[in-house]
C-alpha cells in the first residue's frame, strides 16, 4: 500500500467527508488516491479559505475541519486559517505538502519550513517522513486537535511519505502521547470553595465562553443559571451559549458590548467564568475588570488561568463536566435583587433597533436580519464594524449558530467559514454578513458557492469604507486616511459574473424580503446593503473601565 492510499484509510477512520483543498506538485500522489476515495474534496479559490472552511465546518458541527494545500506558498496561504483557528481554539487538521524527505532543507522548488512557521500558531504540529510516521501522525494529530482545549494541528507531508509504499503489518504504531494528559475533571476542594463563595453572593454573574460552546456545555449552563437565577454574560466566542433572548441571558461583554453586560460585570460580587480566556477585548482594563468581584475561572487549559486577570479560585477542568459538579453542589443564592436592578437596567439601556433612514442604519439591517431568519440560522461574520453589530445587536439562541473571528480578527474569515458551515450543516439556512472591505479579500470563493450551488446568502453590509478602522481613526486619530474605497465594484455584477444572484438594498423593510426570498428558494445570493458611513458602534475607549461606554458622537465630525 502507498502511503497516500494509507492517509486516506487513517482520515476515514477518524470520521473525515470532506477535506477543503487545493493541489499542488508534491501532492498529486495524495490526489491520486483521493479521486478513488468516497471523501469529498472541495477545490476552494485561495488555501487560505480552505482553512477557514474547515475552521467554519469545526465550529458549525463540533466536528474536526481538515484543509489540505501544497508545499511552500500553499502551506504559507493557509497560516492566516490556523493562526485564526488557533486563537479562536477550534479543531482544524491542516494537510500540507513538502519537498521529499531528502531535499528537506536544500531550498528545493517550492519548499518552505512549514513545521518553524507553524509552530508558533498551532496546538501541534508533525511531518511524518514515512508512510508508517502518517498512521501515527493522523492518530496523534486528530486526538490532540479535538480534545482538551481544541486547536488546528499541522500534518506536513513529504512526498516520498506519499510515495512509497509500506506494509503496515511489519510496523509497529506508537500512538501513545506522554505528557498530553488534558484534565478535565476539576480539583474536589476548588470546586467546593467556589461553590461557598456562589452561595454566599449577592450579586454573582456568569461570564461564558467559548469553551461553553466547545465542550457541548450549554445545556448546563442554563439549568444552572436557571437553579441558581444568576445572569448570564457571553464573550464574543460565548455568544449562542445562551439564548440571548432568555431573562437572564445579557449578552456580550467587553469593548463593543451590551451596556447592561458590562454594567453587570462592574458590579458583580462573584464572577463564575467559564471557559474563557479574559482577551483585552473583553476585559479591555484588567485592573479596572470586575473590581467587587471574587473571580471563579474554570477553564480546560491550565495556560488560561490567570493569565490576563488576577483569579481568587481557579478550577482547571472541563466546563460540562466541571458545571454538572456546580448543578449538584450549589444551593441557591437570593438573587431577586441583583436580578430586578439588572433588568431595570437593561430596560432603560435597550438599543434602538428601528430606523427609517437612507441610507440604512446598521441597526435596521439587523432588526430586519432577525426577522428574516430562524434560531437555527447559522450565521457567520466577517471583521469590522459588520461583525461587532452582529455580536451586538443580533441575538443569538442557540451554541454553534454565530461563527466569527474572535482572537485574531481576520478579515476575509466570514465568506470561507460560512462554506464550511454549509457543508457541515447542509440542511440549514447560511448567512454571511461581510462588510466591503473583507468580502473583497475573499470574494473569489464564490466560485466555490456556486459550483456545488451552495445556498448562501452574504449580506455585504456596504459603507464604502474600512469602517472599523475609520471609526478608530475619527474617535482617537488626526486623520482618516486610506480607509475609504473611492470606487468599489458593483457587487450585484460581480455576483452575476460568478452566476450568482446579486441584489441592491437601500430602503427599510427591503432586507427582510431579500433574504426571506434567498432563503425560500436556497439559492446563492449576494446583498448589496448600502449604508450609513456614519453610523458609529458603541465603543469602550481601548484601555478604559467596562463601565465607560461611548455612545453619543454627537461632537464626532462626519465622514468626507
Ligand atoms: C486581514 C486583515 N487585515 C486588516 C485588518 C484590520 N482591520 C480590522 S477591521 C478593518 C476594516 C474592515 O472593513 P470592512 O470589511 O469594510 O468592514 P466594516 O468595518 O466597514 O464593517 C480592518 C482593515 C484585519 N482585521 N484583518
Amino acid at each position: 500500500m502507498k502511503g497516500s492510499q494509507l492517509l486516506i484509510n487513517k482520515l476515514k477512520e477518524n470520521g473525515v467527508k470532506t477535506i477543503f483543498g487545493y493541489p499542488g506538485g508534491v501532492l498529486l500522489p495524495f490526489y491520486d488516491a483521493l479521486c478513488e476515495s468516497d471523501i469529498e474534496h472541495i477545490l476552494v479559490r485561495h488555501e487560505q479559505a480552505a482553512a477557514h472552511a474547515a475552521d467554519g465546518y469545526a465550529r458549525a458541527s463540533g466536528k474536526t475541519g481538515v484543509c489540505l494545500a501544497t508545499s511552500g506558498p500553499g502551506a504559507t496561504n493557509v497560516t492566516t486559517g490556523i493562526a485564526t483557528a488557533n486563537m479562536d481554539s477550534s479543531s482544524v487538521v491542516i494537510l500540507t505538502g513538502q519537498v521529499p524527505s531528502k531535499a528537506i532543507g536544500t531550498d528545493m522548488f517550492q519548499e518552505v519550513d512549514t513545521i518553524g512557521i507553524t509552530m508558533p500558531i498551532s496546538k501541534h504540529n508533525y511531518q511524518p517522513r514515512s508512510p508508517e510516521k502518517i498512521v501515527e501522525a493522523i492518530d496523534k494529530a486528530f486526538y490532540i486537535s479535538s480534545t482538551g482545549r481544541p486547536g488546528p494541528v499541522v500534518i506536513d507531508l513529504p512526498r516520498n511519505a506519499l510515495e512509497e509504499d509500506i506494509n503496515i503489518e511489519e510496523y509497529e504504531i506508537n500512538t501513545d502521547i506522554p505528557g498530553y494528559k488534558p484534565t478535565t475533571k476539576g480539583n474536589v476542594k476548588q470546586i467546593k470553595k467556589a461553590i461557598e463563595v456562589i452561595n454566599n453572593s449577592q450579586k454573582p454573574l456568569i461570564l461564558a465562553g467559548g469553551g461553553v460552546i466547545l465542550s457541548n456545555a450549554s445545556e448546563e449552563l442554563l439549568k444552572f443559571a436557571t437553579l441558581t437565577n444568576i445572569p448570564v454574560c457571553t464573550t464574543l466566542m460565548g455568544k449562542g451559549s445562551i439564548s440571548e433572548e432568555h431573562p437572564l441571558g445579557l449578552g456580550m461583554i467587553g469593548m463593543h458590548g451590551i451596556e447592561t453586560t458590562n454594567i453587570a460585570i462592574t458590579e458583580c460580587d462573584c464572577l463564575i467564568a467559564i471557559g474563557c480566556r479574559f482577551s483585552d477585548r473583553s476585559v479591555s482594563n484588567g485592573e479596572l475588570f470586575a473590581p467587587n468581584a471574587t473571580i471563579i475561572q474554570i477553564d480546560v487549559d491550565p495556560a488560561e488561568i490567570g493569565k490576563t486577570i488576577s483569579i481568587d479560585i481557579p478550577i482547571v477542568g472541563d466546563a460540562k463536566i466541571t458545571l454538572k459538579e456546580f448543578i449538584n453542589q450549589v444551593k441557591s443564592p437570593d438573587t431577586t435583587n441583583w436580578t430586578s436592578h439588572i433588568s431595570q437596567i437593561k430596560k432603560e439601556t435597550e438599543p434602538i433597533m428601528s430606523y427609517n433612514d437612507i441610507p440604512l442604519k446598521p441597526q435596521q439591517c439587523i432588526k430586519e436580519i432577525m426577522e428574516a431568519v430562524t434560531d437555527d440560522t447559522i450565521i457567520t461574520t466577517d471583521v469590522g464594524q459588520n461583525q461587532m453589530w452582529m455580536a451586538h445587536y443580533y441575538k443569538t439562541k442557540k451554541p454553534r449558530t454565530f461563527i466569527s473571528s474572535g482572537g485574531l480578527g481576520t478579515m476575509g474569515f466570514g465568506l470561507p467559514a460560512a462554506i464550511g458551515a454549509q457543508f457541515a450543516k447542509p440542511e440549514e439556512n447560511v448567512l454571511s454578513i461581510v462588510g466591503d472591505g473583507g468580502f473583497q479579500m475573499v470574494l473569489q470563493e464564490l466560485a466555490t458557492i456556486k459550483e456545488h450551488d451552495l445556498p448562501i446568502v452574504t449580506c455585504v453590509l456596504n459603507n464604502n469604507y474600512l469602517g472599523m478602522v475609520a471609526q478608530l481613526q475619527r474617535l482617537f486619530n488626526d486623520h482618516v486616511y486610506q480607509t475609504k474605497f473611492y470606487d468599489n465594484p458593483d457587487f450585484v455584477q460581480l455576483a452575476k459574473a460568478y452566476k450568482i444572484r446579486g441584489e441592491v438594498v437601500e430602503k427599510p423593510g427591503e432586507l427582510k424580503e431579500t433574504i426571506q426570498n434567498a432563503l425560500k428558494q436556497r439559492e446563492a445570493t449576494v446583498i448589496d446593503i448600502k449604508i450609513d458611513a456614519n453610523e458609529l458602534l458603541p465603543i469602550i475607549p481601548p484601555g478604559s473601565a467596562l463601565n465607560n461606554m461611548k455612545k453619543d458622537f454627537s461632537d464626532v465630525e462626519d465622514l468626507k
